[in-house]
């Protein structure tokens, strides 16, 4: 990508989105084009073709989508369903009419069949059953790939997708009920010390193992393979360790300073037991993650804690 190339980072303000945004502009990306959601809704087919005509995007991060932790994905079916279908094909078929010189797709580890052999190959995609809990978003996210794979075929466009697993780190969602397990447990901890509590509840039995990689890691494999990589089989992204949601806790719960108890919910679903990603190809295309989970967990409470009163509003 030169310098000065029309870079579209669609999902800017999320996660994923802004830890991208950051990365491009510390690499000297000066023509970064961004629309937040109420001045482009990309479930708006007519509205992202005439965006995609207007501003001409040569090269596409596309990190929009709706997301959430195993609760949200379980009661929002539909909405994830559908807003994803809807967002990616507007996406992908605009970015094709307009002539994109490369897009970046990003899916998640949740592709993958529940019960695959860890840790998980690209190759093991639609070998069985997914987990049931976030099987909606996991279709829509295969489907994400399926489109790249297709427009390559039919039209010969250079669009790639990656893979990450379980993520963390600045922007993240903090809603208790919405979130993933890593911000909910900042949260419920940095609460739980605050007010004094005498424990903390956490969801399941505490024995499903995640494995979690930093924002700002992504967004480095993210440019590199934009830079980097032209083949159609998708990238795994991840740091290749996995740990127990127990450990996890007990991780947060000492890096907040909380010294009361864990009280495990188990009337809360555990979700597939295991997502490892198995980042060897990654791994020998060049790139490896930086950040290590315990100081990945000390920078992200130092964020939450400078940002709690716009996380937690
Ligand atoms: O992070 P999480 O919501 O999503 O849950 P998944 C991971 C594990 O943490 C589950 C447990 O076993 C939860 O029961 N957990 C414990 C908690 N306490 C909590 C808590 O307070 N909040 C939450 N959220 N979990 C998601 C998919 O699955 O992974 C998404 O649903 C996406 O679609 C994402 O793929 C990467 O890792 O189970």
């Amino acid at each position: 990508m030169e310098k000065q190339a029309r870079i579209y980072i669609a999902g800017h303000r999320g996660m994923v989105g802004s830890a991208i945004v950051r990365k491009l502009q510390a690499e000297g990306y000066t023509n970064l084009i961004m629309r937040t959601s109420s001045e482009l809704d990309l479930r708006n087919q007519v509205a992202v073709a005439d965006f995609f005509e207007e501003e001409k995007p040569e090269y596409v991060f596309l990190a929009a989508a709706k997301v959430g932790g195993i609760l949200a994905n379980n009661i929002y079916r539909a909405e994830f369903l559908y807003d994803n279908l809807i967002i990616e094909a507007n996406i992908i078929q605009s970015a094709y009419k307009t002539g994109v010189k490369k897009l970046l797709f990003l899916g998640s580890s949740c592709i993958y069949p529940k019960m695959a052999p860890q840790p998980l190959q690209e190759e093991y995609l639609l070998t069985g059953l997914l987990e049931p809990t976030n099987e909606p978003y996991a279709i829509a996210k295969i489907a994400g790939i399926k489109l790249c794979e297709a427009y390559r075929s039919q039209y010969g466009c250079n669009y790639i997708s990656a893979m990450p697993t379980n993520l963390y780190g600045p922007n993240d969602n903090y809603d208790l009920q919405g979130s993933h397990v890593l911000p909910a447990l900042i949260r419920k901890f940095h609460e739980a010390k605050i007010n004094n509590q005498p424990s903390v509840e956490v969801w399941g039995t505490g024995s499903p193992r995640r494995e979690f990689l930093h924002a700002d890691d992504l967004a480095d494999a993210c440019v590199f393979l934009m830079e980097e990589y032209n083949d159609e089989l998708f990238v795994n992204i991840g740091t290749g360790e996995d740990v127990t949601i127990r450990e996890l806790a007990e991780a947060v719960k000492d890096v907040v300073g909380f010294e009361g108890e864990l009280r495990w919910d188990t009337s809360k679903p555990d979700g597939t037991p295991r997502k490892l990603m198995d980042v060897s190809r990654i791994h020998n295309l060049g790139w490896k993650h930086k950040t290590e989970l315990r100081d990945g967990l000390e920078k992200t409470y130092q964020d939450f804690l400078a940002n709690e009163v716009l996380y937690v509003e």
